[in-house]
């Protein structure tokens, strides 16, 4: 058995046990009220979830099993040279809330190694999709489509005992995650490199595979690809991506139901597209501008943005109340690889302006930047240009977290989820 599912094995029955202790000596206690503005505002702030993997502070940031960004970035295993943690140690964490060893790390490689084989008929499905099909409906596509290889359904519909739902969860989660590099740099490799792929290099670490598939040649997008999906794996469980994972397998249904159907959530201009709305309106601005803008210029072009009633993508977000610790780390790689590439700096210029002109329009509750505001255009100093792919690689890294909580929703047993609803009519006369 694999060092990772042995571990998980010991966990499990302690956590549990934890949990039938809390629901047996707290179950009554309040932990959040809800008013009609929270009903009809998207819920915010209504805790009514519980997610181990990762917490969300608004001045802190997040926190992946406790531990900040910075401190993963020290602690993680790394690829031998590399500075960024590698994902796939940062998945054990997420699962176990260790720190994996080396040893651990290159099980847990090897294992990814002997799944990452995807079926033909992914590939033909992929083909016969429309040319104008946007990336994230190819990726969430080929994802449902492999659905037929779930171990959890077949389990499940051959009478599996409910302590058991775990085990076949996870194994489903780490065939889907070992595919999903592939799958994305084919769906590039497929729209936009004339259907030239390249094969995956068994020698390589999951996320250096994925930028090695995708052709780009600078050694150092293997670490920024790295770090990207480190950085974009959880937000806790409330987002729109996460929360739309939970949902769709409180239902029983596998993971490749509910990773398709959350990703379909972060596909939206609000979530993950927003990180190519927001390269797209640098670029817009930069090109109207002939080059990279002044303070003057940005603050001209950000109002003439609000002016038209349209948002400023990448900033602002429903939880954090300061700068993103992963805008904060993807700039800090940006500083050290590419400071002079004159995006990059126009990102910046915009960072020193845009907090303040959302400030004094009054309405973003969070002038800020979130994680969207600086991937972009990093993917395009190394050559990655096309916008709309750029929520395919936000949604790679998502799975990671999305999976991890998807074993420990099977692992501790929980319902259906089912909350109330009320009418409008209802709030009139009895709220
Ligand atoms: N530019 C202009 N207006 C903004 C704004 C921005 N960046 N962020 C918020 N606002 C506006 C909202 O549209 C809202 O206006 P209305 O009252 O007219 O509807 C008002 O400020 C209050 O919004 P809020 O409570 O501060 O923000 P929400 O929690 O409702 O929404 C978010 C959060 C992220 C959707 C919003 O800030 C936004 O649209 N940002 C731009 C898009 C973006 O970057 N999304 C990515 C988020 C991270 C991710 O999930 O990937």
């Amino acid at each position: 058995m694999s060092q990772l599912k042995e571990k998980l094995q010991e966990i499990i029955p302690r956590e549990r046990e934890r949990v039938r202790k809390i629901v047996t000596e707290k179950g009554d206690k309040v932990i959040s009220q809800v008013t009609v503005k929270q009903a009809y505002g998207g819920m915010r702030g209504v805790k009514c979830l519980v997610c181990d993997t990762s917490s969300l502070d608004p001045m802190e940031g997040i926190s992946f099993r406790g531990y900040t960004i910075p401190q993963l970035m020290e602690k993680l295993p790394k690829s031998p040279g590399n500075e960024a943690p590698l994902p796939e140690a940062h998945w054990w964490l997420l699962l176990t809330g260790e720190i994996p060893n080396q040893t651990q790390v290159e099980n847990l490689q090897e294992e990814i190694k002997e799944r990452m084989a995807v079926p033909q008929y992914i590939w033909d499905i992929l083909d016969a999709m429309p040319e104008d099909a946007h990336p994230m409906t190819m990726f969430s596509a080929a994802i449902l489509s492999l659905q037929s290889e779930s171990l959890f359904a077949k389990g499940y519909n051959e009478g599996m005992k409910k302590e058991d739902f775990w085990d076949p969860m996870y194994e489903d989660c780490l065939n889907l995650l070992a595919k999903l590099p592939q799958i994305g740099a084919r769906i590039y490799r497929l729209k936009y490199k004339g259907g030239i792929y390249l094969e995956p290099d068994p020698n390589l670490d999951w996320g250096g595979n994925f930028a090695h598939m995708m052709g780009v040649e600078k050694p150092e997008y293997k670490d920024l690809m790295r770090l990207y999906f480190f950085l974009h794996s959880d937000h806790e469980s409330g987002n729109v991506s996460a929360h739309t994972g939970h949902l769709v397998a409180s239902a029983l249904s596998d993971v490749y139901y509910s990773l398709s159907a959350a990703l379909d959530g972060l596909a939206g201009p609000l979530h993950g597209l927003a990180n190519q709305m927001c390269l797209k309106w640098i670029m817009e601005m930069m090109e109207k501008l002939g080059g990279t803008p002044t303070k003057e210029q940005i603050e001209k072009y950000a109002w003439d943005t609000l002016n038209s009633g349209q948002v400023i993508p990448g900033y602002g977000h429903a939880v954090l109340r300061k700068t993103d610790p992963r805008f904060v780390a993807q700039h800090e790689f940006a500083l050290k690889h590419c400071p002079d590439d004159p995006i990059v700096q126009t990102v910046t210029r915009v960072y020193e302006v845009v907090p303040g002109i959302l400030q004094k329009h009054g309405k973003a509750k969070n002038p800020w930047p979130n994680v969207d505001a600086h991937s972009g255009c990093l993917q395009y100093h190394y050559g990655v240009k096309e916008f709309d792919f750029y929520t395919v690689l936000f949604g790679i890294g998502r799975a990671l977290g999305i999976t991890a909580e998807l074993v420990w929703d099977r692992a501790l047993m929980l319902p259906i989820e089912r909350p109330k609803s009320v009418t409008t009519k209802w709030i009139e006369e009895e709220a």
